[in-house]
């Protein structure tokens, strides 16, 4: 995709991503989620070619979370919790004692499951396999477990295993099939992590007693009893001693040698890194890696969550994935009926309409040579083709490519009868393509450029003349300051990253290349939090400054700067420093420049 010269260069800025990644410093809401995700273990091409070779393909999978909890749909004695509905008995949420949380299986009676349903669903939005929660950590389980009264055989009116009702349309209709599974955290079951502390008898419970009486045999079964399984992901390794990890790993690796097992697993033993909750990354990674998000704000479904995806959003999301050179895993929360609500399924059916349109973008696709989103959409690849998912339609009939070295064969819109050859024209570093003014296909047109050979890409971001381009602090070069990336949650359990540029010192500078194709002037807004009021300057390599004093608050935000001006065309510099403010509070996200017109 690169010589070889730029992919080391890329694979030195993998590496320090995934270091960075995975080694950020807390704060007080995050505290604790880098061990909860599990070590990012870095397997490479390694397992491409062999039991990894289906996941790596694949780059579309649905999750499910299912349990008892979805019957309570977030309410508790009448009252509301919002945020992510499985964690409802969590002391953090209802503080459900769990004896009562026990009684409440005897409620749960899913009579509308449809395997065969949700299976299709799947298939029809373009998905390959499904992992789904066997047991979560209110440690219900969701099989006919022979370890454990407490599971939906036994203890619910219910009484059908819809696990294997599932793992079986999953293998009818040809698709993958695996399961999530608690393994460190057990709030019902003693001696599991955050759960009760003594036995019934009244002795001291112990972890050991827990992960020989339950959770290993509980693995077990859900490794043999469903026929062959593509993963078991485990989740929220925590503090869970490394020999249990280790024995875990080995019991699945024995009888399920085919499945993959994903990092939160813990102590880098998994085969794939799985990111922290609903985290895209900006930055490509050479590794085997997914993302896994939901369709609205909750993983098990509550009652007042209707804040869906949007089709479009699932395609941006999906395509920015694969272009980041991950694979996408879907949720899905069906309710205490066994239904998943109607929006998530329109909207998923119609995503899988498109992708059914345009599988080359999609399946076993490469990753962008650009390393990153463009403003307008992404890229994916196939040999010598790149793949445009243009997102945001120009309104100029000009679509604008920075930094493309190889030459074009063709340019043609696809997509059935909309299919057109582009003329196109190069000036400077860019290419330009006359594209028409009204968009070829919704949500999301596609473009395929043929090239002569396989793409070799200048990554740096440009400044386009017809659309705004943020560029993230990830892609700052930065010098006395402390570059590091945060989460945070906004409704409880609802993830958020990003990296920031904080702690100004004297000659504190993030400073950003990016290309210019049309000189002129352009509005400049920087996104940052603080106290107070902030004065930043922004400075270019020729000499123009913008410097401008507003308000801060503590959450993210974007401001109006001022406008910048580009004397001349082509590689320019970007330079943001704190000019009044606390250098310690001031904290810098990205910055968007926007053609004026
Ligand atoms: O605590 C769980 C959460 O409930 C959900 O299952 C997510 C899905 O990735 N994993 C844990 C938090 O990261």
């Amino acid at each position: 995709m690169a010589n070889t010269g730029k992919i080391l260069l890329q694979l030195f800025v993998v590496l320090l991503f995934t270091n960075h990644a995975f080694s950020q410093v807390k704060d007080e809401n995050s505290q604790g989620m880098d061990e909860m995700w599990g070590e990012a273990s870095a397997v490479g091409s390694a397992l491409r070619d062999g039991k990894g070779r289906f996941f790596d393909e694949s780059n579309f999978g649905m999750f499910i979370h299912w349990g008892l909890y979805s019957d309570l749909a977030g309410r508790w004695e009448g009252k509301t919790y919002y945020g992510i509905g499985e964690w409802l008995m969590n002391p953090k949420v209802a503080n459900i004692p769990p004896k009562e949380y026990q009684k409440e299986a005897k409620e749960f009676n899913p009579s509308k499951f449809n395997a065969k349903a949700i299976a299709q669903l799947a298939k029809d939005a373009g998905m390959k396999y499904i992992i789904i929660t066997s047991k979560h950590h209110d440690g219900f389980a969701m099989f006919d477990s022979k370890v454990s009264g407490f599971d939906i055989v036994d203890a619910t009116p219910f009484g059908r295993d819809p696990m294997k009702e599932l793992s079986a349309a999953c293998h009818d209709l040809g698709l993958g099939f695996g399961f999530y599974y608690s393994h460190y955290q057990d709030w019902t079951t003693p001696g599991g992590a955050n759960g009760p502390k003594i036995n019934e008898d009244g002795s001291a419970a112990s972890f050991k007693e827990y992960f020989y009486n339950k959770c290993k045999p509980q693995v077990e079964e859900i490794c043999t009893n469903y026929g062959d399984i593509d993963f078991v992901w485990f989740d929220t390794p925590g503090g869970m001693p490394k020999e249990y990890v280790v024995e875990l790993a080995d019991t699945v690796r024995a009888l399920q040698p085919n499945a993959m097992l994903c990092s939160r697993l813990g102590y880098g033993l998994g085969d794939y890194v799985s990111h922290g909750d609903m985290e895209v990354p900006p930055v490509n990674l050479d590794i085997l890696w997914e993302s896994c998000d939901t369709n609205n704000d909750s993983w098990s479904y509550a009652w007042y969550d209707n804040n869906f995806k949007s089709p479009k959003e699932i395609l941006h999301r999906l395509i920015s994935t694969v272009g980041r050179g991950g694979t996408y895993l879907f949720n899905v929360g069906p309710n205490g009926e066994g239904v998943i609500p109607k929006i998530g399924v329109q909207f998923l059916e119609q995503a899988g309409q498109w992708i059914k349109k345009y599988p080359q973008v999609v399946y076993d696709a490469g990753s962008s040579p650009w390393g990153h989103a463009l403003p307008w959409g992404d890229v994916t690849t196939q040999g010598n083709s790149l793949f445009l998912s243009v997102f945001d339609w120009p309104q100029n009939g000009k679509l604008y490519l920075p930094g493309l070295e190889t030459d074009i064969v063709s340019a043609t819109i696809i997509g059935g009868k909309n299919t057109k050859e582009l003329k196109y024209a190069k000036k400077g570093n860019w290419i330009i393509f006359d594209v028409p003014y009204k968009i070829p296909d919704s949500p999301v047109a596609v473009i395929e450029v043929k090239l002569k050979n396989e793409a070799e890409v200048d990554q740096t971001h440009g400044i386009y003349p017809n659309i705004e381009t943020t560029i993230l602090t990830d892609f700052a070069k930065v010098s006395d300051v402390e570059k590091k990336s945060i989460r945070w949650m906004e409704k409880f359990g609802e993830w958020k990253k990003t990296t920031q540029v904080s702690k100004w010192g004297k000659n504190g500078v993030a400073e950003w290349e990016v290309d210019v194709l049309e000189p002129g002037y352009y509005y400049l807004e920087l996104n940052y939090k603080g106290e107070g009021r902030l004065v930043w300057g922004t400075r270019t390599d020729e000499g123009i400054l913008v410097q401008n004093e507003q308000a801060a608050t503590n959450k993210y935000q974007a401001y109006p700067m001022g406008i910048l001006e580009f004397k001349t065309a082509g590689k320019h510099t970007i330079s943001v420093s704190l000019i009044e403010g606390n250098p310690e509070t001031s904290s810098l996200k990205s910055l968007k420049v926007m053609p004026i017109n």
